[in-house]
């Protein structure tokens, strides 16, 4: 067959952007494709919502990919284990509750199932800054505002585009990002003690675990933190490379929004 590259590029860009098109009013977007982020969003998408990821780097997978200082192992507890066994991801155990698994497939195997339920990845997009509205009296963010990656590594000086979303899910990991520039850019509180972000503390991989999950929930009207961007935002301890908190806070906040949603 002879190939014609004219319509190989038409392929790719009436294809994109029809995937494009269908995610301009979503039901959920999602900033970061870590595993918080990955997890979160195939539970969305198993349940039928237009959801999807929008994540700065070429590649998915955030923090997962390395294991711990790029030995690509990572290590999950009972407490996590199932959802990795739904996912269809061989674990072994190492010793009594810790299972390991290979860090580069727990990343491709929970992308494909977050991609084959219906989610949407947007790789090479940043998320920039959120859309604020005032409804019924109360701020809210009602929509996401991301540019190109590479326009914004080149620093080129070109304006950014919007997304709809009924939620938000912040899983943008340690650096808080979409939280960060919501509260420096506007006089908000977040449903936080302080009203304000309190900060990510040190090792402590026990209670950081537990706290991830109590701390993924609504920070703000449209917007639920999860993974460690929810200990960074409501001051709880970092974990290193134990995971089974971040694919357990990606199934609570896709819970938590499906009852909202409802
Ligand atoms: O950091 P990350 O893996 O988030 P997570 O789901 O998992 C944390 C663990 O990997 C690990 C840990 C626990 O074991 O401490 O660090 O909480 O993934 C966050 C993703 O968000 C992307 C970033 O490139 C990464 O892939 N990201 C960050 N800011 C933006 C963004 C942004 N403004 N727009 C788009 N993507």
């Amino acid at each position: 067959m002879p190939i014609d590259e004219t319509i190989v590029t038409e392929a790719i860009a009436t294809t994109f952007f029809e995937k494009f098109k269908s995610s301009l009013d979503l039901d959920v977007a999602i900033v970061g494709a870590g595993p918080s982020g990955l997890t979160a969003a195939w539970k969305l998408a198993e349940k039928g919502l237009n959801v999807a990821i929008f994540e700065r780097k070429l590649s998915i997978g955030g923090g997962m990919w390395g294991g711990g200082v790029t030995w690509n192992i990572i290590v999950v507890q009972e407490e996590g284990k199932h959802i990795l066994d739904e996912a269809g991801i061989p674990t072994k155990e190492f010793k009594k509750g810790y299972y390991t698994a290979d860090a580069v497939l727990a990343t491709t195997q929970l992308a494909a199932k977050a991609t084959l339920s219906g989610a949407k990845i947007f790789n090479c997009f940043s998320v920039e800054d959120v859309v604020l509205r005032v409804i019924d009296g109360e701020k809210r963010v009602t929509g996401i505002v991301i540019n190109s990656s590479p326009i914004e590594i080149a620093g080129l000086h070109v304006d950014p585009v919007v997304i709809k979303c009924k939620y938000l899910i912040e899983a943008t990991g340690h650096d808080l990002e979409v939280i960060n520039t919501l509260i420096r850019k506007n006089d908000v509180r977040l449903f936080t003690p302080t009203g304000k972000i309190e900060g990510e503390k040190s090792m402590w991989a026990d209670v950081a675990e537990a706290h991830t999950l109590d701390n993924t929930k609504e920070v703000f009207p449209g917007v639920f933190v999860a993974g460690m961007a929810a200990n960074a935002c409501f001051g709880s301890y970092r974990m290193g490379p134990i995971f089974g908190g971040m694919l357990l806070s990606g199934v609570k906040v896709a819970e938590e929004i499906i009852k909202r949603l409802k």
